[in-house]
């Protein structure tokens, strides 16, 4: 058993200072009923907690960390960026060699604002939506988490979904009422909505890859539709790659897939794990943001010279050309998860357990379903209980999964071999603790 008395101790302790103990739901490990570990430190690809417990992370703080923990080159660049101050709220050079460096990987992406969170990214894109088009009406997909502003807590899915809240309190019924929701990956639903509604919609935003229902690509086809009814009905196409961007490819979702959204939202990796986030997109529609234009948007920390560092050296170290002959980075993570997915899909196979497994190129998950995951109801329907056991099970063998069936998983170029192979291994009595409590159950 792990000893992780010090991590209770402190969660005691943290549930009288903020609410659940935590600063987002999600960290609380309330989907999987067990105490969290209480990290004290983090390098490369592994993390240790406050009992001394040291773990292989694949959460890698909810995506960013793609080049590892505590990465010497994004260290010593914060350590002495520090040394010059922490914040200025002033223009710096940093802002336009970040703004620069997003540009390049992402052309689509002619203009670009930093803020602090990807909920602050596609809050702002949304009110510039609006602001754009002069409609009031959006569309988003059940089961996709765009953040926690109001016009997108409306069948929210990651931490949402799972507390089975279809919409938080404190939303009024007049924003729900401008959010229209519809299935993901559903041509039907979403060509009807737009044949009905189209010339009210000021926007669809959508995670091209969806990250918040578990990993669910789109199907062969789907942001094309997307894009050709967008265009018809006068709509901004939204791509949130808060989460699939640089991960999905290294260009994201909309490399991937070839398709170019209006507006794109970035956010995690472009900060290296300093709060870091951005919306950006057609020069037309980006002139309209303040103060360019009427939409107004703002923000005290926003291209924080600290965070521009940490987002720079990570972008660097990522689109940095490989040696003659040697894959990019990209290919290589993809490579990882291909590897770390065959040998988990082998184990399952040998505990007489079903899994479906699902990669976007350094993002990936597993549900315990016999039928493929296409939207947020399959995966609502794949097996929890046994997910948790799976994921207890694995905790137990120092491997750090995200606590919920609903979140997504991240590879980085600081996982080794050794460590994939381990997180194979572990994953051989873990599936066999998902068939022996199906057993008892029967
Ligand atoms: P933040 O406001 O948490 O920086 O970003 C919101 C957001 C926007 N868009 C997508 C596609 C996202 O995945 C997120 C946030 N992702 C979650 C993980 N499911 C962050 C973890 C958390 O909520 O604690």
């Amino acid at each position: 058993m792990l000893n992780l008395e010090k991590s209770a101790a402190a969660f005691e302790e943290a549930k009288n200072l903020m609410p659940g103990g935590v600063n987002s739901p999600v960290r609380s490990y309330a989907n999987v009923d067990c105490n969290p570990p209480f990290i004290d430190h983090a390098k490369g690809d592994r993390i240790f907690d406050i009992d001394g417990n040291e773990y292989i992370d694949y959460v890698g703080s909810w995506g960013p960390m793609v080049v590892g923990h505590a990465h010497p080159y994004v260290v010593k660049a914060l350590q002495e960026a520090a040394t010059r101050g922490t914040s200025y709220g002033a223009p710096t050079l940093l802002e336009s060699e970040l703004a620069k460096l997003v540009k390049t990987v992402y052309p689509s992406i002619e203009i670009i604002r930093m803020v602090n969170s990807g909920t602050e990214a596609t809050m702002s894109a949304l009110r510039l939506a609006r602001g754009y088009t002069g409609r009031d009406k959006i569309v988003k997909f059940i089961g996709c988490y765009h953040g926690h502003s109001d016009s997108l807590l409306v069948n929210a899915g990651s931490g949402m979904a799972t507390f089975g809240v279809p919409s938080s309190p404190g939303v009024t019924r007049g924003t729900a009422a401008d959010t229209i929701t519809v299935p993901y990956n559903d041509v039907a639903a979403i060509t009807r909505v737009m044949n009905e509604e189209g010339d009210k919609i000021a926007a669809i935003i959508v995670e091209p890859v969806a990250g918040n229902m578990g990993c669910v690509p789109p199907r062969q086809g789907y942001l094309r539709t997307l894009r050709r009814l967008t265009e018809e009905h006068g709509a901004l196409l939204i791509f949130d790659e808060v989460m699939c961007g640089f991960r999905a490819s290294l260009g994201g979702a909309q490399a991937a897939y070839g398709i170019t959204p209006d507006i794109t939202c970035l956010g995690k990796i472009i900060g290296g794990g300093l709060p870091v986030a951005a919306y950006g997109g057609r020069r037309d529609i980006m002139m309209k943001v303040s103060p360019a234009g009427p939409v107004y948007q703002a923000g005290t920390l926003s291209g924080n010279p600290l965070a521009m560092t940490a987002g720079i050296e990570t972008l660097k170290l990522i689109t940095a050309e490989p040696e003659p002959g040697e894959p990019d980075i990209s290919r290589v993570l993809t490579l990882k998860v291909k590897k770390l997915l065959l040998g988990w899909l082998e184990k399952a196979k040998e505990a007489g357990v079903t899994i479906q497994a699902h990669q976007a190129g350094s993002m990936f998950s597993i549900f315990f379903n016999e039928n493929d995951v296409w939207n947020y109801d399959d995966s609502a329907a794949s097996d929890q209980e046994a997910f948790k056991v799976w994921f207890k099970a694995m905790l137990e063998q120092h491997i750090y999964l995200a606590p919920s069936q609903f979140e997504t998983l991240f590879m980085s170029s600081a996982h080794t071999d050794e460590d994939i192979e381990k997180t194979i291994e572990a994953a051989g009595p873990a599936f066999a603790a998902v068939a022996k409590m199906r057993a008892e159950k029967a």
